[in-house]
């Protein structure tokens, strides 16, 4: 397997931090033509990486409501356990500001980074990939 440049590994997945700001649906669409998705957050200390990585810039994450009559969903599959995820929105987030925030972005360093936004905003984005996407 050759792709590992520019991915940083933490606990069996890979993930991309990118340095180009994309809008949300956009940046999904390059994370799969690298076989990745936007990154799911299933864990405090995932979160963790995420947030002291992306050290304070806002980083869309694959959290979103659009297509799915409202329910948050990550787009890798994941299920959305949205107890467990209560405690990494910022407070008062989501807002859905102006009716029009169904995607999701790291906006902080901190826990509480969680902030939804307008899919049409551009911002950098983090995929995320298994370490042996092709092994059975
Ligand atoms: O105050 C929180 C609020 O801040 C902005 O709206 C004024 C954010 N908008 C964008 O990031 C585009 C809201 O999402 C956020 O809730
Ligand atoms: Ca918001």
């Amino acid at each position: 397997q050759v792709v590992s440049q520019g991915w940083k590994y933490f606990r069996g997945h890979f993930y991309y931090f990118s340095q180009i700001p994309k809008t949300w649906y956009s940046a999904q669409q390059i994370c799969i033509s690298r076989n990745s998705h936007l990154t799911s957050v299933t864990s405090e200390s995932e979160q963790e990486f995420l947030y002291r990585t992306a050290g304070g810039l806002p980083y869309w994450i694959g959290l979103t409501k659009a297509g799915s009559e409202g329910d948050w969903h990550w787009v890798d599959g994941t299920p959305y356990n949205k107890v467990q995820s209560e405690k990494f929105w910022i407070p008062g987030e989501p807002n859905n500001h102006g009716n029009n925030e169904h995607c999701v972005n790291l906006k902080t360093s901190a826990l509480r980074s969680w902030n939804d936004a307008s899919c049409d905003n551009t911002f950098l984005f983090i995929c995320k990939r298994s370490y042996k996407p092709s092994e059975p």
